[in-house]
């Protein structure tokens, strides 16, 4: 019986040691929940780095290691404190992120890195041959892992093999920028089918691929040596059930979480607050400080709104090895100082500034309770937090304002959408959405939620690999064109 190959940085669960037992628990987030059920069919693994280096595993702890991820239908690839440094923080992170969001400035060419992400690039596709059999198919996920398809391909050119990017893929300009351009976009092409969420990124990708490696488009297929690569565009969902029963639930639970109560009693003091929300990671590329410097520029164009609204903001810890991250965290530590030192009152901060991740239950009552989303990415692939927000809203109010630079803004349109860098237009979108009439709220959100519902993540997952399946990589003889 054929298998699916998943492939990704990380295997979809957290290792536990706690003196000679491991322990695997799944973990809950997008991705795995996607693939869950491609994984789960048949004998589909998963291989992926386990989140622990070589230097954290007692060599004698390894078997277990081996046999609890096993039972997870898992394999990890194994590396060591320095490669994950090289690999993970470095070349993925401080290379190709910046540059894929288009902080050139931050984008660092280092060789040293740049070999080390080849060489754990190989391990990953190594263990990857090691595990297929005939008529399996992989599909490889992300920019960590960009070398991977043409490694494969090379040993087992029979195999059909997807590769999806997570992130956006730049325009021409800001590609050709990286000293290692031909190689990145070789290694890509040793998938069949390559996958973006929009099809701006699929454009930009094929306009590198068309000016770099020279050769001919036929529509979103690429001829390539003797292949046929096609590209295409799948925009990634949410598991909408998931969010949107846990808001039915919410609305009927008896017993209220902390965050709940803070806000239920928010309420009761001050009446007719509302509370807006944000939710990110702590990265430079989601628009953290424009945000609050929007915010700030809103208190001062529409003081009649000091006292009465709130901006509740959830910035999950992320990357802090890499120095951008720890300046982004002092600057937003400063922002968040400055304007809470500017108008808090005796009963009001107008910040509450949250500085990791929460329950998922947090998230829920978070997403329930406050009308309005202010969502402002600088860069960002999809932002899967808008579609939460918007399956979150059982009764269909709230606003959503939307970074026209997150690629969910491209099925969302019926929210507001703002240019992240426009703080006045983000404060007018906030004064806007804290005056929309419900009706005109429920109607836009109705349009949206079906959308979110329609194109969930399984669907997603089934899509690619539907079309994964339907290529036809021999390139059509030049004759029979
Ligand atoms: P991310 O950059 O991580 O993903 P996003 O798509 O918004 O961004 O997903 C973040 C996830 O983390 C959401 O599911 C959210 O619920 C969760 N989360 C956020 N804050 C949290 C908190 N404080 N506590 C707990 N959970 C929290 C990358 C790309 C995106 C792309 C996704 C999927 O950068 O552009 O949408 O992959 O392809």
């Amino acid at each position: 019986m054929s298998k699916t190959i998943i492939v990704s940085n990380r295997l979809p669960l957290s290792l536990n040691i706690n003196q000679n037992e491991v322990e695997a628990t799944p973990s809950v987030g997008g991705l795995a929940t996607g693939l869950k059920s491609v994984h789960a069919d048949g004998n589909g693994i998963w291989i992926g780095w386990s989140g622990l280096t070589e230097e954290e595993i007692n060599p004698s702890l390894a078997p277990n290691v081996e046999k609890a991820l096993e039972n997870q239908k898992c394999r990890s690839v194994s590396l060591s404190e320095k490669e994950v440094d090289g690999f993970y923080y470095g070349f993925s992170n401080r290379t190709l992120w910046p540059l894929f969001h288009y902080f050139t400035e931050y984008s660092e060419f280092n060789n040293e890195d740049w070999e080390t992400y080849k060489r754990v690039n190989q391990k990953f596709a190594d263990l990857v041959i090691e595990n297929i059999e005939d008529n399996d198919r992989v599909w490889v996920h992300d920019y960590q892992l960009l070398l991977v398809p043409q490694m494969v391909k090379e040993k087992r050119p029979d195999v059909k093999i997807g590769f999806f990017l997570h992130i956006p893929f730049p325009s021409y300009e800001v590609f050709r920028t990286l000293p290692w351009r031909e190689e990145i976009l070789q290694g890509m092409m040793g998938a069949d089918l390559i996958g973006f969420h929009t099809y701006d990124y699929e454009r930009h990708f094929l306009s590198s691929v068309q000016r770099l490696l020279i050769c001919d488009l036929d529509f979103n297929n690429v001829l390539y040596d003797t292949r046929n690569v096609k590209v295409d565009s799948f925009p990634m969902g949410i598991d909408f059930n998931k969010f949107h029963n846990a808001a039915i639930e919410h609305s009927k639970a008896k017993v209220k979480s902390e965050v709940q109560e803070s806000i239920d009693k928010h309420k009761l003091i001050k009446g007719d607050t509302q509370f807006i929300l944000s939710i990110d990671r702590l990265d430079y590329t989601k628009g953290i400080a424009q945000r609050i410097m929007a915010f700030e520029h809103f208190l001062e164009k529409y003081p009649e709104y000091l006292g009465k609204v709130r901006l509740v903001m959830l910035a999950v810890p992320s990357r802090s090895n890499v120095p951008q991250y720890q300046d982004l965290k002092n600057e937003i530590d400063q922002l968040v100082g400055r304007v809470n030192g500017k108008f808090s009152e005796v009963n009001w901060t107008p910040i509450w500034y949250f500085y990791r991740s929460m329950p998922f239950e947090n998230l829920i009552d978070l997403y329930c309770s406050c009308k309005i989303a202010l969502l402002t990415p600088v860069r960002d692939g999809m932002n899967l937090v808008a579609k939460e927000y918007i399956a979150s809203r059982v009764d269909n109010t709230g606003v959503l304002i939307l970074s026209e630079m997150a690629g969910a803004a491209k099925e969302l349109n019926e929210a507001l959408i703002i240019n992240p860098n426009n703080l006045d237009q983000i404060a007018d979108a906030i004064k806007t959405a804290l005056v929309m009439p419900e009706k005109d709220q429920i109607k836009g959100n109705i349009i949206m939620k079906d959308r979110v519902q329609r194109y969930n993540v399984e669907r997603w997952a089934n899509e690619f690999l539907v079309s994964l399946e339907d290529v036809v990589s021999k390139k059509p003889e030049t004759a029979a064109r």
